[in-house]
């Protein structure tokens, strides 16, 4: 049997930013540091900087008034921000700048007076921080019998933008039928759809190719992480999402021949050894690297959280 490792997996630019953000924040200001919503969508990226100090909250009113709070990698809304200043909470700003990238989009939309599709999954904290940068003139559709029963004002004035990281398939196919219902829709040039997203997508499909099992390591609530699974299985390949070593099932290798494993963007590569090492040690297996895309993608703290300060 062989484990083949798909490249790039884990950690995006966006991850290592906005985990590195809640540990300087701690390092400078020290215990507690209040973090509005799981910094990343992972357990054991949270459960290791809960035991560093770090208390998540879902809401703002769960934060002491003076304290220092920092936002998830996913974004919020105009509002979130609007109370957490009328708190007096001091912010660190842990979106990632792709995030950011696209509510500026939706600023300029909106100041055009045009309407904005997005295309999302409805209850994601980013969609709801994205769908949260207008009040009114937002629409969000998930999928094509969406588009189909969408009821704009202006179908001339309309622009679409999309979550960070759907599936880039299923958002071309929606991306289709929105252009086909209002061919005057104005949009990014393919979509929103970030880098480590794409190189992730496109390394689980090469890896699903060589494979008859896929193992994506990475959170249920991880939405990328789960596209990565629903890409290898919708290649036909039985397929796996677990969030560490214990949830690997010793029947899953009954007869496979080659064992991918590859990683969402928030899971550490910690986890991906853990699981290597276990199926190792089941099967005797020899570990080979897929050759993927380099990512030298990084993105500067907050100025004052950097190493300068
Ligand atoms: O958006 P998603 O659920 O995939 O978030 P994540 O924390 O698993 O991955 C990183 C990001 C963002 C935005
Ligand atoms: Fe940013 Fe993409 Fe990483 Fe999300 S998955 S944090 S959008 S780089």
């Amino acid at each position: 049997m062989e484990i083949i490792l798909a490249n790039p997996r884990g950690f995006c630019a966006g991850v290592e930013r906005a985990i590195a953000i809640v540990e300087r924040a701690l390092e400078k200001f020290g215990a507690p540091i209040y973090v509005r919503h799981e910094v990343v969508h992972n357990k054991f990226v949270c459960d290791d900087l809960r035991a560093k100090g770090a208390v998540f909250v879902e809401e703002l009113d769960e934060v002491p008034s003076g304290s220092t709070v920092i936002f998830s990698a996913h974004g919020v809304s105009k509002a979130v921000r609007t109370d957490a200043e009328a708190r007096g909470l001091k912010v660190f700003d842990a979106t990632c700048p792709l995030v950011t990238k696209v509510h500026v989009e939706v600023g300029k939309m909106r100041n055009q007076t045009r309407e904005v599709v997005m295309i999302g999954h409805k209850g994601h904290p980013e969609v709801e921080g994205t769908m949260g940068q207008s009040q009114g003139g937002m629409y969000l559709v998930e999928t094509v019998e969406d588009v189909h029963q969408l009821v704009v004002k202006e179908s001339d004035q309309l622009s679409f933008v999309t979550q960070t990281t759907l599936s880039v398939d299923d958002a071309t196919v929606v991306i289709a039928a929105l252009q086909e219902r209002f061919p005057k829709i104005q949009g990014p040039k393919k979509d929103d759809i970030c880098y480590a997203t794409q190189n992730r997508q496109d390394a689980v499909k090469a890896l699903a190719e060589m494979c008859d099992l896929v193992i994506v390591v990475g959170s249920p609530n991880s939405s990328n992480s789960r596209r990565l699974r629903e890409v290898a299985a919708s290649r036909g390949v039985e397929s796996y999402l677990v969030d560490g070593v214990d949830e690997v099932q010793f029947g899953w290798l009954t007869g496979k021949v080659n064992v991918g494993v590859t990683a969402g963007a928030s899971a550490p590569e910690i986890l991906v050894k853990n699981v290597i090492e276990c199926i190792k040690a089941m099967s005797g297996a020899e570990v080979v690297q897929m050759t993927g895309v380099d990512e030298n993608v990084s993105f500067p703290l907050p100025r004052e959280l950097s190493a300068a300060q």
